[in-house]
Protein backbone atom coordinates (compact mmCIF):
# COMPACT_ATOMS: atom_id res chain seq x y z
CA UNK A 1 0.00 0.00 0.00
CA UNK A 2 0.94 3.38 -0.27
CA UNK A 3 2.91 4.87 2.35
CA UNK A 4 0.77 8.19 3.66
CA UNK A 5 2.51 9.34 6.41
CA UNK A 6 5.89 10.12 5.20
CA UNK A 7 5.16 13.28 3.68
CA UNK A 8 3.71 14.33 7.15
CA UNK A 9 7.09 15.06 8.72
CA UNK A 10 8.48 16.57 5.15
CA UNK A 11 9.56 19.63 3.58
CA UNK A 12 9.04 20.69 0.32
CA UNK A 13 11.20 22.89 -1.62
CA UNK A 14 9.63 24.94 -5.10
CA UNK A 15 11.94 24.95 -7.90
CA UNK A 16 10.75 27.38 -11.23
CA UNK A 17 12.96 26.73 -13.37
CA UNK A 18 13.02 29.19 -15.95
CA UNK A 19 14.46 31.69 -13.10
CA UNK A 20 16.54 28.73 -10.99
CA UNK A 21 19.74 28.53 -12.48
CA UNK A 22 21.13 28.70 -16.50
CA UNK A 23 23.69 26.01 -17.38
CA UNK A 24 23.36 27.23 -21.38
CA UNK A 25 24.53 31.10 -20.99
CA UNK A 26 21.34 31.72 -22.75
CA UNK A 27 19.50 33.66 -19.92
CA UNK A 28 16.88 31.32 -19.76
CA UNK A 29 17.52 28.39 -16.55
CA UNK A 30 17.31 24.77 -16.88
CA UNK A 31 17.69 21.61 -16.25
CA UNK A 32 21.31 21.15 -16.37
CA UNK A 33 21.08 24.82 -14.37
CA UNK A 34 19.63 22.92 -11.74
CA UNK A 35 21.60 19.66 -11.93
CA UNK A 36 24.52 22.00 -10.93
CA UNK A 37 22.96 23.29 -7.55
CA UNK A 38 21.65 20.41 -6.22
CA UNK A 39 24.55 20.50 -3.72
CA UNK A 40 22.26 23.74 -2.46
CA UNK A 41 19.05 21.54 -1.96
CA UNK A 42 21.15 18.72 0.16
CA UNK A 43 22.64 21.50 2.16
CA UNK A 44 19.37 22.86 2.90
CA UNK A 45 18.06 19.47 4.07
CA UNK A 46 14.10 19.34 1.84
CA UNK A 47 12.85 16.25 1.66
CA UNK A 48 10.68 16.71 -1.95
CA UNK A 49 11.81 18.95 -5.12
CA UNK A 50 8.36 20.16 -6.63
CA UNK A 51 9.88 21.29 -10.27
CA UNK A 52 7.21 23.91 -12.31
CA UNK A 53 6.63 22.50 -15.80
CA UNK A 54 9.12 21.60 -18.12
CA UNK A 55 7.67 19.99 -20.36
CA UNK A 56 7.44 21.05 -24.48
CA UNK A 57 5.73 24.52 -24.30
CA UNK A 58 4.94 27.58 -26.60
CA UNK A 59 5.78 29.46 -23.37
CA UNK A 60 2.67 31.51 -23.38
CA UNK A 61 1.92 31.14 -19.54
CA UNK A 62 5.88 30.32 -19.18
CA UNK A 63 5.23 26.64 -19.44
CA UNK A 64 1.76 26.13 -17.90
CA UNK A 65 0.38 25.62 -21.67
CA UNK A 66 1.86 22.24 -22.34
CA UNK A 67 1.72 20.91 -26.32
CA UNK A 68 3.19 17.56 -25.32
CA UNK A 69 2.98 15.92 -21.63
CA UNK A 70 5.84 13.46 -22.33
CA UNK A 71 8.73 15.15 -23.56
CA UNK A 72 11.05 18.36 -22.17
CA UNK A 73 11.19 21.60 -24.05
CA UNK A 74 14.86 22.30 -25.47
CA UNK A 75 14.74 25.24 -23.69
CA UNK A 76 14.88 23.45 -20.58
CA UNK A 77 16.81 20.85 -21.58
CA UNK A 78 16.24 17.04 -22.62
CA UNK A 79 14.28 13.72 -21.08
CA UNK A 80 17.55 12.22 -20.09
CA UNK A 81 18.45 15.29 -18.15
CA UNK A 82 15.07 14.31 -16.18
CA UNK A 83 16.14 10.98 -15.65
CA UNK A 84 19.18 12.43 -14.32
CA UNK A 85 17.65 14.67 -11.84
CA UNK A 86 15.32 11.87 -10.63
CA UNK A 87 18.81 9.67 -9.89
CA UNK A 88 20.74 12.66 -8.64
CA UNK A 89 17.73 13.77 -5.99
CA UNK A 90 17.22 9.95 -5.25
CA UNK A 91 20.78 9.47 -4.43
CA UNK A 92 20.54 12.68 -2.05
CA UNK A 93 17.14 11.13 -0.21
CA UNK A 94 15.32 14.16 -2.26
CA UNK A 95 11.67 12.86 -4.11
CA UNK A 96 10.09 14.71 -7.13
CA UNK A 97 7.11 15.92 -7.81
CA UNK A 98 5.87 16.76 -11.63
CA UNK A 99 3.69 19.50 -12.39
CA UNK A 100 0.71 18.13 -13.53
CA UNK A 101 -1.53 20.85 -15.63
CA UNK A 102 -4.54 19.24 -17.28
CA UNK A 103 -7.27 21.71 -16.78
CA UNK A 104 -6.25 23.09 -20.06
CA UNK A 105 -2.97 22.23 -22.52
CA UNK A 106 -1.65 24.39 -25.09
CA UNK A 107 -3.76 25.47 -28.20
CA UNK A 108 -0.66 23.68 -29.89
CA UNK A 109 -1.31 20.49 -28.29
CA UNK A 110 -1.84 18.00 -31.10
CA UNK A 111 -5.02 16.87 -28.97
CA UNK A 112 -6.57 20.41 -29.41
CA UNK A 113 -4.74 20.91 -33.19
CA UNK A 114 -6.85 17.92 -34.15
CA UNK A 115 -9.73 19.17 -32.11
CA UNK A 116 -9.80 22.43 -34.32
CA UNK A 117 -9.48 20.90 -37.07
CA UNK A 118 -13.15 20.14 -37.63
CA UNK A 119 -16.52 19.87 -36.13
CA UNK A 120 -16.44 16.11 -36.75
CA UNK A 121 -13.01 15.67 -35.58
CA UNK A 122 -13.09 12.43 -33.19
CA UNK A 123 -11.40 14.95 -30.77
CA UNK A 124 -13.75 17.95 -31.00
CA UNK A 125 -14.82 17.06 -27.86
CA UNK A 126 -11.90 16.44 -25.96
CA UNK A 127 -11.89 20.41 -25.22
CA UNK A 128 -15.11 22.65 -24.76
CA UNK A 129 -16.84 24.26 -27.77
CA UNK A 130 -19.83 26.04 -28.49
CA UNK A 131 -21.90 28.21 -30.38
CA UNK A 132 -22.39 31.63 -30.05
CA UNK A 133 -24.92 33.22 -28.13
CA UNK A 134 -28.26 33.06 -30.10
CA UNK A 135 -29.46 36.21 -31.79
CA UNK A 136 -25.99 37.38 -31.92
CA UNK A 137 -23.46 37.99 -34.84
CA UNK A 138 -21.11 35.39 -33.85
CA UNK A 139 -17.45 36.51 -33.32
CA UNK A 140 -18.45 39.96 -32.04
CA UNK A 141 -17.98 40.74 -28.59
CA UNK A 142 -20.93 40.09 -26.50
CA UNK A 143 -22.05 37.21 -28.84
CA UNK A 144 -19.84 34.22 -26.24
CA UNK A 145 -21.56 31.95 -25.07
CA UNK A 146 -21.83 32.74 -21.72
CA UNK A 147 -20.19 35.78 -19.81
CA UNK A 148 -17.59 34.39 -17.77
CA UNK A 149 -14.35 35.99 -17.58
CA UNK A 150 -10.77 35.10 -18.09
CA UNK A 151 -8.02 34.73 -15.06
CA UNK A 152 -6.02 36.76 -17.72
CA UNK A 153 -8.35 39.43 -18.73
CA UNK A 154 -11.09 39.16 -21.29
CA UNK A 155 -13.61 36.47 -22.12
CA UNK A 156 -13.18 33.33 -21.24
CA UNK A 157 -13.79 32.22 -24.72
CA UNK A 158 -12.38 32.71 -27.97
CA UNK A 159 -13.74 32.57 -31.39
CA UNK A 160 -12.20 29.83 -34.05
CA UNK A 161 -13.13 31.14 -37.47
CA UNK A 162 -12.56 28.21 -39.51
CA UNK A 163 -15.05 25.89 -37.63
CA UNK A 164 -17.46 28.86 -36.48
CA UNK A 165 -17.28 27.91 -32.36
CA UNK A 166 -16.24 29.25 -29.61
CA UNK A 167 -13.97 27.55 -27.00
CA UNK A 168 -13.43 27.60 -23.46
CA UNK A 169 -9.86 29.18 -22.10
CA UNK A 170 -10.28 29.71 -18.25
CA UNK A 171 -6.58 31.32 -18.57
CA UNK A 172 -4.59 32.37 -21.79
CA UNK A 173 -6.82 31.85 -25.27
CA UNK A 174 -3.46 29.75 -25.67
CA UNK A 175 -4.66 27.28 -23.05
CA UNK A 176 -7.85 25.51 -23.40
CA UNK A 177 -10.05 23.90 -21.26
CA UNK A 178 -10.09 20.15 -21.34
CA UNK A 179 -12.88 18.63 -21.30
CA UNK A 180 -13.30 16.62 -18.57
CA UNK A 181 -16.64 15.04 -19.15
CA UNK A 182 -15.47 12.96 -21.75
CA UNK A 183 -13.95 9.87 -20.52
CA UNK A 184 -11.96 9.24 -23.05
CA UNK A 185 -10.05 12.47 -21.73
CA UNK A 186 -9.62 11.40 -18.12
CA UNK A 187 -8.14 7.87 -19.76
CA UNK A 188 -5.26 10.03 -21.63
CA UNK A 189 -4.37 12.06 -18.83
CA UNK A 190 -4.46 8.79 -15.93
CA UNK A 191 -2.44 7.10 -19.03
CA UNK A 192 0.24 9.63 -18.91
CA UNK A 193 0.16 10.35 -15.15
CA UNK A 194 1.02 6.22 -14.82
CA UNK A 195 3.98 7.03 -17.42
CA UNK A 196 5.46 9.43 -15.49
CA UNK A 197 5.50 7.12 -12.11
CA UNK A 198 7.03 4.53 -14.15
CA UNK A 199 9.93 6.76 -15.19
CA UNK A 200 10.15 7.25 -11.61
CA UNK A 201 8.72 10.75 -10.27
CA UNK A 202 6.91 10.18 -6.85
CA UNK A 203 3.97 12.29 -7.69
CA UNK A 204 2.41 15.69 -9.11
CA UNK A 205 1.44 19.40 -7.95
CA UNK A 206 -1.82 19.58 -9.96
CA UNK A 207 -2.59 22.94 -11.52
CA UNK A 208 -5.84 24.29 -10.65
CA UNK A 209 -7.30 20.97 -10.59
CA UNK A 210 -10.20 21.89 -9.09
CA UNK A 211 -11.66 23.36 -12.02
CA UNK A 212 -12.17 20.59 -13.78
CA UNK A 213 -15.50 19.71 -13.31
CA UNK A 214 -17.76 22.63 -14.60
CA UNK A 215 -21.36 23.41 -14.18
CA UNK A 216 -23.35 21.45 -16.72
CA UNK A 217 -24.81 23.67 -19.29
CA UNK A 218 -22.05 26.34 -18.06
CA UNK A 219 -24.93 29.10 -17.01
CA UNK A 220 -23.88 32.76 -16.82
CA UNK A 221 -22.52 34.10 -13.77
CA UNK A 222 -24.05 36.69 -12.10
CA UNK A 223 -22.98 40.16 -13.60
CA UNK A 224 -20.69 42.87 -11.76
CA UNK A 225 -21.99 46.10 -12.48
CA UNK A 226 -19.33 48.20 -14.70
CA UNK A 227 -17.53 44.72 -16.22
CA UNK A 228 -17.97 43.41 -19.15
CA UNK A 229 -17.20 39.59 -17.97
CA UNK A 230 -18.19 38.18 -14.72
CA UNK A 231 -16.37 36.02 -12.00
CA UNK A 232 -17.54 32.03 -12.87
CA UNK A 233 -15.83 31.27 -9.73
CA UNK A 234 -18.97 29.10 -8.41
CA UNK A 235 -19.50 27.57 -12.05
CA UNK A 236 -16.00 25.84 -12.15
CA UNK A 237 -14.20 25.69 -8.71
CA UNK A 238 -15.33 22.24 -6.61
CA UNK A 239 -17.36 21.90 -9.56
CA UNK A 240 -20.26 18.64 -9.30
CA UNK A 241 -18.61 15.64 -10.40
CA UNK A 242 -14.64 17.07 -8.76
CA UNK A 243 -14.95 14.48 -6.13
CA UNK A 244 -15.69 11.60 -8.93
CA UNK A 245 -12.98 12.76 -11.19
CA UNK A 246 -10.21 12.61 -8.31
CA UNK A 247 -11.37 9.37 -6.59
CA UNK A 248 -11.09 7.91 -10.17
CA UNK A 249 -7.47 9.47 -11.06
CA UNK A 250 -6.45 8.18 -7.76
CA UNK A 251 -7.55 4.18 -8.60
CA UNK A 252 -6.37 4.42 -12.23
CA UNK A 253 -3.09 6.18 -11.51
CA UNK A 254 -1.92 4.83 -8.14
CA UNK A 255 -3.78 1.61 -7.75
CA UNK A 256 -1.37 -1.37 -7.09
CA UNK A 257 1.80 0.81 -6.30
CA UNK A 258 3.29 0.74 -3.24
CA UNK A 259 6.01 3.19 -2.17
CA UNK A 260 6.06 6.88 -0.95
CA UNK A 261 4.02 8.76 -3.13
CA UNK A 262 2.58 12.34 -2.70
CA UNK A 263 -0.07 14.20 -4.09
CA UNK A 264 -0.82 18.33 -3.46
CA UNK A 265 -3.99 19.70 -5.57
CA UNK A 266 -4.02 23.71 -6.09
CA UNK A 267 -7.46 24.51 -5.45
CA UNK A 268 -8.28 28.41 -5.53
CA UNK A 269 -11.17 29.07 -3.72
CA UNK A 270 -11.24 26.06 -1.57
CA UNK A 271 -12.93 26.66 1.69
CA UNK A 272 -11.61 24.21 5.00
CA UNK A 273 -15.00 22.23 4.59
CA UNK A 274 -14.42 21.34 0.94
CA UNK A 275 -10.43 20.59 1.78
CA UNK A 276 -11.11 18.32 4.38
CA UNK A 277 -12.92 16.00 2.00
CA UNK A 278 -10.49 16.13 -0.53
CA UNK A 279 -7.40 15.32 1.69
CA UNK A 280 -9.80 12.89 3.78
CA UNK A 281 -7.74 9.88 3.55
CA UNK A 282 -10.20 7.57 3.57
CA UNK A 283 -11.62 9.58 0.40
CA UNK A 284 -8.59 8.58 -1.43
CA UNK A 285 -8.46 11.98 -3.83
CA UNK A 286 -5.04 13.69 -3.06
CA UNK A 287 -3.26 13.51 0.21
CA UNK A 288 -3.49 17.97 0.74
CA UNK A 289 -4.41 20.93 -0.83
CA UNK A 290 -2.94 24.43 -1.59
CA UNK A 291 -5.44 26.55 -0.51
CA UNK A 292 -5.75 30.36 -1.08
CA UNK A 293 -7.07 32.29 1.49
CA UNK A 294 -4.07 33.65 3.23
CA UNK A 295 -2.89 34.51 -0.23
CA UNK A 296 -6.10 36.61 -0.72
CA UNK A 297 -7.16 38.70 2.36
CA UNK A 298 -5.15 41.86 1.11
CA UNK A 299 -6.61 42.43 -2.51
CA UNK A 300 -10.09 42.60 -4.12
CA UNK A 301 -11.48 39.49 -5.12
CA UNK A 302 -12.92 41.05 -8.30
CA UNK A 303 -9.09 42.53 -9.13
CA UNK A 304 -6.58 40.89 -7.81
CA UNK A 305 -3.92 44.33 -8.58
CA UNK A 306 -6.29 46.16 -6.69
CA UNK A 307 -4.41 46.24 -3.12
CA UNK A 308 -6.41 46.68 0.56
CA UNK A 309 -3.94 46.32 3.36
CA UNK A 310 -3.77 43.77 5.89
CA UNK A 311 -4.27 43.14 9.42
CA UNK A 312 -2.49 40.74 11.19
CA UNK A 313 -5.75 39.75 13.21
CA UNK A 314 -7.26 38.15 9.71
CA UNK A 315 -4.47 36.77 8.62
CA UNK A 316 -4.13 34.86 12.33
CA UNK A 317 -7.36 33.72 11.93
CA UNK A 318 -7.34 32.41 8.51
CA UNK A 319 -4.40 30.00 8.74
CA UNK A 320 -5.94 29.12 12.46
CA UNK A 321 -9.03 28.56 11.05
CA UNK A 322 -7.40 26.12 8.58
CA UNK A 323 -5.35 24.57 11.56
CA UNK A 324 -8.80 23.63 13.38
CA UNK A 325 -10.51 22.32 10.54
CA UNK A 326 -8.08 19.88 9.40
CA UNK A 327 -6.95 19.01 13.11
CA UNK A 328 -9.35 16.07 12.95
CA UNK A 329 -9.23 14.55 9.28
CA UNK A 330 -7.23 15.34 6.21
CA UNK A 331 -3.87 17.37 6.17
CA UNK A 332 -3.04 21.07 5.48
CA UNK A 333 0.09 22.48 3.02
CA UNK A 334 1.89 25.42 4.40
CA UNK A 335 2.86 28.06 2.20
CA UNK A 336 4.09 32.30 2.10
CA UNK A 337 4.64 32.27 -1.61
CA UNK A 338 5.22 30.44 -4.93
CA UNK A 339 5.69 31.34 -8.82
CA UNK A 340 2.48 33.23 -8.46
CA UNK A 341 2.64 35.52 -5.53
CA UNK A 342 4.76 38.31 -4.54
CA UNK A 343 7.28 37.87 -2.02
CA UNK A 344 6.74 36.45 1.54
CA UNK A 345 8.89 38.98 2.77
CA UNK A 346 7.74 42.10 0.91
CA UNK A 347 4.16 41.13 1.49
CA UNK A 348 3.32 40.60 5.14
CA UNK A 349 7.04 41.23 6.48
CA UNK A 350 9.57 44.41 6.62
CA UNK A 351 11.74 44.54 3.48
CA UNK A 352 13.54 47.69 4.61
CA UNK A 353 16.90 46.59 5.00
CA UNK A 354 17.40 47.09 9.20
CA UNK A 355 14.25 44.21 9.36
CA UNK A 356 14.76 42.58 6.40
CA UNK A 357 16.99 39.56 7.91
CA UNK A 358 14.28 39.53 11.07
CA UNK A 359 11.04 39.71 9.37
CA UNK A 360 11.75 37.18 7.01
CA UNK A 361 13.08 34.56 10.10
CA UNK A 362 10.18 35.43 12.15
CA UNK A 363 8.00 34.35 8.89
CA UNK A 364 9.72 31.25 8.47
CA UNK A 365 9.04 30.44 12.42
CA UNK A 366 5.25 31.26 12.61
CA UNK A 367 4.97 29.04 9.09
CA UNK A 368 7.17 26.15 10.21
CA UNK A 369 5.55 25.89 13.24
CA UNK A 370 2.53 25.25 12.50
CA UNK A 371 0.70 21.68 11.56
CA UNK A 372 1.01 20.47 7.78
CA UNK A 373 3.42 19.84 5.33
CA UNK A 374 5.56 23.34 4.73
CA UNK A 375 6.75 24.78 1.03
CA UNK A 376 9.52 26.77 0.70
CA UNK A 377 9.81 28.46 -2.99
CA UNK A 378 13.33 29.02 -4.55
CA UNK A 379 14.81 32.12 -2.97
CA UNK A 380 12.89 32.58 0.51
CA UNK A 381 15.35 30.53 2.29
CA UNK A 382 17.22 33.44 1.47
CA UNK A 383 14.66 36.59 1.79
CA UNK A 384 14.69 37.24 -1.84
CA UNK A 385 12.19 40.10 -1.79
CA UNK A 386 10.09 41.66 -4.90
CA UNK A 387 11.58 43.76 -7.55
CA UNK A 388 11.00 47.74 -7.43
CA UNK A 389 9.20 47.43 -11.09
CA UNK A 390 8.53 51.17 -11.93
CA UNK A 391 7.17 50.20 -15.63
CA UNK A 392 4.45 48.09 -17.64
CA UNK A 393 7.64 47.04 -19.96
CA UNK A 394 9.14 45.80 -16.97
CA UNK A 395 6.88 42.94 -16.23
CA UNK A 396 7.08 39.41 -18.76
CA UNK A 397 3.49 37.45 -17.00
CA UNK A 398 0.64 37.34 -19.73
CA UNK A 399 -1.50 38.14 -16.77
CA UNK A 400 0.49 41.19 -16.08
CA UNK A 401 0.98 42.14 -19.79
CA UNK A 402 -3.02 41.23 -20.73
CA UNK A 403 -4.36 43.47 -17.00
CA UNK A 404 -1.92 46.71 -18.06
CA UNK A 405 -3.29 46.74 -22.03
CA UNK A 406 -6.98 46.00 -20.27
CA UNK A 407 -6.50 48.62 -18.27
CA UNK A 408 -5.05 51.64 -20.73
CA UNK A 409 -7.52 50.27 -23.04
CA UNK A 410 -10.40 50.88 -20.56
CA UNK A 411 -8.81 54.07 -20.14
CA UNK A 412 -8.26 53.20 -15.94
CA UNK A 413 -5.76 54.66 -13.81
CA UNK A 414 -2.99 53.71 -14.87
CA UNK A 415 -0.69 55.10 -12.02
CA UNK A 416 -2.69 52.62 -9.92
CA UNK A 417 -2.12 49.74 -12.31
CA UNK A 418 1.30 50.13 -12.19
CA UNK A 419 1.67 50.06 -7.94
CA UNK A 420 -0.53 47.00 -8.43
CA UNK A 421 1.51 44.92 -10.46
CA UNK A 422 4.42 45.74 -9.04
CA UNK A 423 2.89 44.92 -5.08
CA UNK A 424 1.74 41.61 -6.55
CA UNK A 425 2.71 40.97 -9.78
CA UNK A 426 3.98 37.40 -10.50
CA UNK A 427 7.40 38.58 -12.03
CA UNK A 428 8.14 39.51 -7.99
CA UNK A 429 8.89 35.73 -7.53
CA UNK A 430 9.93 35.03 -10.92
CA UNK A 431 13.02 37.16 -10.84
CA UNK A 432 16.49 35.12 -11.09
CA UNK A 433 17.73 33.28 -8.07
CA UNK A 434 20.16 35.11 -6.25
CA UNK A 435 23.21 32.68 -5.91
CA UNK A 436 26.40 35.02 -5.59
CA UNK A 437 27.36 39.18 -5.98
CA UNK A 438 28.92 38.15 -9.64
CA UNK A 439 27.20 39.59 -12.58
CA UNK A 440 23.78 38.96 -13.10
CA UNK A 441 23.93 37.05 -9.93
CA UNK A 442 25.80 33.99 -10.81
CA UNK A 443 22.59 33.02 -12.32
CA UNK A 444 23.57 33.04 -15.92
CA UNK A 445 26.12 34.01 -18.00
CA UNK A 446 24.01 35.35 -20.93
CA UNK A 447 21.21 37.98 -20.34
CA UNK A 448 18.94 37.38 -18.25
CA UNK A 449 14.90 36.82 -19.21
CA UNK A 450 13.62 38.98 -16.56
CA UNK A 451 16.14 41.45 -14.46
CA UNK A 452 17.82 40.52 -11.68
CA UNK A 453 17.33 42.03 -8.82
CA UNK A 454 19.59 44.78 -7.73
CA UNK A 455 19.74 43.69 -3.86
CA UNK A 456 21.46 40.69 -5.58
CA UNK A 457 25.06 42.85 -4.39
CA UNK A 458 24.05 41.76 -1.06
CA UNK A 459 21.57 39.90 -0.63
CA UNK A 460 22.61 36.55 -2.35
CA UNK A 461 23.01 32.28 -1.39
CA UNK A 462 26.79 33.07 -0.92
CA UNK A 463 26.55 35.25 1.21
CA UNK A 464 24.36 33.25 3.82
CA UNK A 465 26.22 29.53 3.37
CA UNK A 466 28.69 29.99 6.23
CA UNK A 467 26.59 32.93 8.18
CA UNK A 468 25.29 30.70 10.95
CA UNK A 469 22.98 34.18 11.59
CA UNK A 470 21.58 33.50 8.28
CA UNK A 471 18.10 33.42 6.69
CA UNK A 472 19.68 30.33 4.98
CA UNK A 473 21.01 29.12 8.27
CA UNK A 474 17.21 29.70 9.59
CA UNK A 475 15.26 27.64 7.61
CA UNK A 476 18.20 24.96 7.30
CA UNK A 477 17.27 24.97 11.31
CA UNK A 478 13.23 24.82 11.06
CA UNK A 479 13.31 22.04 8.30
CA UNK A 480 15.98 20.17 10.40
CA UNK A 481 13.42 20.83 13.58
CA UNK A 482 10.95 19.18 11.42
CA UNK A 483 12.43 16.18 11.19
CA UNK A 484 13.47 16.09 14.99
CA UNK A 485 10.87 17.26 16.92
CA UNK A 486 7.31 15.22 16.95
CA UNK A 487 5.08 17.75 18.82
CA UNK A 488 6.29 19.72 15.32
CA UNK A 489 4.52 17.18 13.58
CA UNK A 490 1.61 16.18 15.04
CA UNK A 491 0.77 18.45 17.84
CA UNK A 492 -2.58 20.04 18.19
CA UNK A 493 -2.21 23.48 17.54
CA UNK A 494 -4.30 26.13 19.64
CA UNK A 495 -4.05 30.30 18.84
CA UNK A 496 -3.30 32.40 21.98
CA UNK A 497 -3.61 36.50 22.14
CA UNK A 498 -6.31 35.84 18.98
CA UNK A 499 -6.96 39.57 18.79
CA UNK A 500 -3.52 41.05 19.56
CA UNK A 501 -2.86 43.37 16.26
CA UNK A 502 1.19 42.39 16.21
CA UNK A 503 1.54 39.27 18.09
CA UNK A 504 0.96 35.87 16.88
CA UNK A 505 1.43 33.08 19.44
CA UNK A 506 0.52 29.53 19.51
CA UNK A 507 1.17 26.33 21.07
CA UNK A 508 1.61 22.87 19.84
CA UNK A 509 0.42 19.69 22.23
CA UNK A 510 1.08 16.06 21.04
CA UNK A 511 0.25 14.81 25.05
CA UNK A 512 4.09 14.71 25.48
CA UNK A 513 5.63 17.73 24.75
CA UNK A 514 4.59 21.34 24.20
CA UNK A 515 5.73 23.22 21.80
CA UNK A 516 5.29 27.41 22.20
CA UNK A 517 5.51 29.76 19.28
CA UNK A 518 5.91 33.71 19.82
CA UNK A 519 6.57 36.41 17.14
CA UNK A 520 6.20 39.94 17.56
CA UNK A 521 5.21 41.26 13.86
CA UNK A 522 6.04 45.08 13.76
CA UNK A 523 8.77 46.74 14.55
CA UNK A 524 8.13 48.12 18.67
CA UNK A 525 9.00 45.79 21.25
CA UNK A 526 6.17 43.74 22.83
CA UNK A 527 5.75 42.06 26.20
CA UNK A 528 4.08 39.09 25.80
CA UNK A 529 2.01 37.81 28.92
CA UNK A 530 1.86 33.53 29.48
CA UNK A 531 0.44 31.21 31.28
CA UNK A 532 3.20 30.49 34.35
CA UNK A 533 3.61 26.33 33.12
CA UNK A 534 5.77 27.52 30.39
CA UNK A 535 8.47 28.84 32.72
CA UNK A 536 11.46 26.42 32.00
CA UNK A 537 10.98 25.69 28.45
CA UNK A 538 14.00 25.01 26.14
CA UNK A 539 14.59 28.07 23.64
CA UNK A 540 14.34 25.69 20.12
CA UNK A 541 15.38 28.83 18.02
CA UNK A 542 15.53 32.39 18.14
CA UNK A 543 16.21 34.71 15.41
CA UNK A 544 18.24 37.49 17.67
CA UNK A 545 21.63 36.58 18.62
CA UNK A 546 21.53 36.94 22.40
CA UNK A 547 18.20 35.18 23.63
CA UNK A 548 18.50 33.19 26.94
CA UNK A 549 18.22 29.55 26.75
CA UNK A 550 15.61 29.27 29.01
CA UNK A 551 11.87 31.10 29.23
CA UNK A 552 11.12 32.98 32.45
CA UNK A 553 6.92 33.32 31.51
CA UNK A 554 6.90 35.98 33.94
CA UNK A 555 9.26 38.40 31.76
CA UNK A 556 8.92 38.11 28.35
CA UNK A 557 9.41 40.85 25.84
CA UNK A 558 10.40 40.35 22.26
CA UNK A 559 12.18 42.85 20.35
CA UNK A 560 10.71 44.36 17.20
CA UNK A 561 10.19 41.21 14.35
CA UNK A 562 11.75 38.52 16.80
CA UNK A 563 10.42 34.75 16.60
CA UNK A 564 11.32 31.77 18.80
CA UNK A 565 10.05 28.65 19.51
CA UNK A 566 10.28 26.67 23.29
CA UNK A 567 9.77 23.11 23.65
CA UNK A 568 8.72 21.82 27.18
CA UNK A 569 7.65 18.72 28.68
O1 LIG B 1 -2.40 29.22 -11.09
C1 LIG B 1 -3.76 29.28 -10.78
C2 LIG B 1 -4.37 30.55 -10.30
O2 LIG B 1 -5.58 30.58 -10.24
C3 LIG B 1 -3.66 31.75 -9.86
O3 LIG B 1 -2.87 31.54 -8.77
C4 LIG B 1 -2.96 32.37 -11.01
O4 LIG B 1 -1.63 32.54 -10.67
C5 LIG B 1 -3.48 33.73 -11.38
O5 LIG B 1 -2.65 34.68 -10.78
C6 LIG B 1 -4.87 34.07 -11.05
O6 LIG B 1 -5.01 35.47 -11.06
C7 LIG B 1 -1.91 28.13 -11.77
C8 LIG B 1 -0.42 28.25 -11.97
O7 LIG B 1 0.22 28.19 -10.73
C9 LIG B 1 -0.14 29.50 -12.73
O8 LIG B 1 1.23 29.77 -12.86
C10 LIG B 1 -0.77 29.35 -14.09
O9 LIG B 1 -0.66 30.56 -14.80
C11 LIG B 1 -2.24 28.97 -14.00
O10 LIG B 1 -2.52 27.97 -13.04
C12 LIG B 1 -2.70 28.42 -15.32
O11 LIG B 1 -2.10 27.19 -15.56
Amino acid sequence: ARDRSWWRSAVVYQIYPRSFADSDGDGVGDLGGVLQRLDHLEHLGVDVVWLSPVYRSPQADNGYDISDYTDIDPLFGTLEQLDELVAGLHARGIRLLMDLVVNHTSDEHPWFVDSRSSRHSPRRDWYVWRDARPGTTPGEPGSEPNNWGSFFSGSAWQWDEQTGQYYLHLFDRKQPDLNWENPEVRAAVHAMMRWWLDRGVDGFRMDVINFISKTAGLPDAPAVPGRPYANAFELFADGPRIHEFLAEMTREVFAGRSGAYLTVGEMPGVTPEQARLYTDPERDEVDMVFQFEHVSLDTDPLDKFAWRGLELVDLKHSLHRWQDALAERGWNSLYWNNHDQPRAVSRFGDDDPRWWAASAKALATVLHGLRGTPYVYQGEEIGMTNFPFTSADQHRDVEAVNYYATVVQQGLDEREALTGLARVGRDNARTPVQWDATAHAGFTTGRPWLAVNPNASWLNVAAQRDDPHSVLAHYRTLIRLRHEVAVLVEGRTTLLLPHDPQLWCYTRDDGRSRLLVVANLGREPREVPLDPSWSGAQLLLGNLTGTPAVLDAADLTLAGWDARMYLTR
